[in-house]
């Protein structure tokens, strides 16, 4: 359970409750199982099943509650969902115009420029003093974190669902993995990366909110390099850019607590506009050939990044990736938008099942045949914690990389970055854990069921 494969963990539950039908650890093993991986209704008859065995268990009671009050809010959500709420992008632009969401006179922090029509604009010097003010401990005005947003907005949603990202001649491009609101340690890694610029661009691949505590200072962090420069920085969506993990794993009560509900709507709705894969393209073909170099149509090396991982089936291409429709869209459990952002590399040829209960696992062979198929030369993915920040599996054609070193406070390793040049060469950057505030992580996950998924 605690490196998160729920998969397994529900499998052994389960094998336990089949010797033992009395075992309540078992069932309540499952249910914390069940409930990290969404299963809300199958977590909820697990904690009852705990409670008939143990009847005076008040902290199972507890979560039980807690599990159907999530379970009512989903349900809920849904419906309402159903009755075709007014997309929160119009309607967050409706209250501007309105002057529902102006600035307070007495705001005293960082100040975006406005043009004389009143069109806010960014700067570097806006981001730099947006950091410092998040240090002290403060948060954005609303208006803000809005014009923010949406301006990171207006370019995503241009982006295709496969983003084509060109490293010219003297250019690199460093790949971030998860950052999870862990906002010290992503300081940090931008000092050792560099902050985008011509010769330099950051891609980040998914799941930088949920878990760490400050994850809206992360997300606004990195959606204003987006609306200060759309052609250096990129931004993959993860599995925790999805409405269900959000309201289990604390974005979502990070981003109403700090901003209100509206706010998180928005972000909800321009995380479903974010990019599902990038392609990294060396402009240059490769100075020292490979024996096993896979390269592109044009003799170049060409890296996929994506969250997850491959598919479970063979033929998927480049386009089939690039035309997958996402906007307003969840990744649900199946279907290549769920695959991309849920799978994980497996050590065994084929595929497996996976050990979270979401997507499959893929084997060596299957990132060969793939990545022959397409004409790229490896797959780099994150969504999985390695204790060095990063792993070259599948016979060097897939590297996965994290970037939250001592992951929830705990997990005790290091992050790291990757860095392709414009001949499609990489370096590997480790880097440890800073110190932050004294704020635990998941501070904000709602219905009291933070402390469980610790
Ligand atoms: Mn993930």
């Amino acid at each position: 359970m605690k490196l998160e494969e729920f998969g397994y963990a529900i499998a052994d539950a389960t094998q336990a409750i089949k010797l033992d039908p009395k075992y309540a650890k078992a069932y309540y093993r499952r249910g914390t199982c069940y409930l990290q991986t969404l299963n809300q209704q199958k977590a909820v008859s697990d904690f009852k099943k705990v409670l008939t065995l143990e009847p005076k268990n008040d902290t199972v009671r507890a979560q039980l509650q807690a599990t159907q009050k999530l379970l009512r809010k989903l349900e809920f959500e849904k419906a309402i969902e159903m009755e075709g709420e007014k997309n929160p992008i119009d309607r967050c632009r409706e209250i501007i115009a309105e002057g529902g969401c102006d600035l307070d006179k007495t705001y005293s922090g960082p100040k975006l420029n406005v043009t004389d029509e009143g069109k806010y604009l960014i700067t570097p010097e806006f981001i730099d003093e947006m950091i410092e003010w998040f240090k002290s401990g403060k948060t954005l005005p609303k208006r803000y974190v809005w014009e923010i947003v949406l301006g990171a907005y207006e370019h995503f949603i241009k982006e295709e669902s496969l983003v084509t990202v060109p490293v010219e001649e003297d250019a690199t491009c460093d790949v971030i993995g998860d950052v999870h609101g862990q906002f010290y340690d992503l300081l940090h890694l931008y000092s050792l990366t560099g902050l985008p610029n011509q010769k330099h661009y950051l891609l980040m691949n998914g799941d930088l909110v949920d878990r760490g505590s400050w994850s809206i200072e992360v997300i606004l962090t990195a959606f204003a390099y987006k609306w200060l420069y759309p052609k250096y920085m990129y931004i993959n969506r993860g599995n925790h850019e999805a409405k269900d993990m959000n309201s289990t794993y604390g974005f979502e009560g990070e981003a109403k607590h700090k901003h209100g509900d509206q706010s998180y709507k928005l972000f909800a709705h321009v995380f479903t506009t974010l990019p599902l894969a990038t392609l990294i393209c060396p402009t240059q073909p490769p100075r020292i050939k490979k024996a096993n170099d896979i390269l592109s149509p044009e003799g170049k090396r060409r890296f996929f990044v994506v969250h997850g991982g491959l598919f479970s089936k063979d033929e998927v291409t480049l386009d089939d990736i690039r035309k997958i429709p996402r906007v307003g869209r969840q990744p649900g459990q199946q279907g290549l938008m769920c695959e991309l952002l849920w799978t994980d590399p497996q050590e065994a040829p084929g595929r497996g099942p996976s050990k979270r209960g979401v997507g499959i696992a893929f084997g060596p062979d299957v990132t060969k045949r793939w990545c022959t198929l397409n004409g790229v030369s490896g797959i780099l993915r994150s969504h999985e914690v390695r204790q060095d920040g990063y792993q070259i599996e599948h016979d060097g054609l897939c590297t996965t990389v994290f970037s939250a070193p001592n992951y929830v406070d705990q997990a005790g390793n290091k992050g790291a970055f990757v860095r392709i040049n414009s001949f499609g060469e990489q370096e590997y950057t480790q880097f440890d854990a800073q110190p932050h505030p004294p704020m635990r992580p998941m501070r904000y996950v709602q219905n009291g069921l933070g402390s469980m998924m610790m």
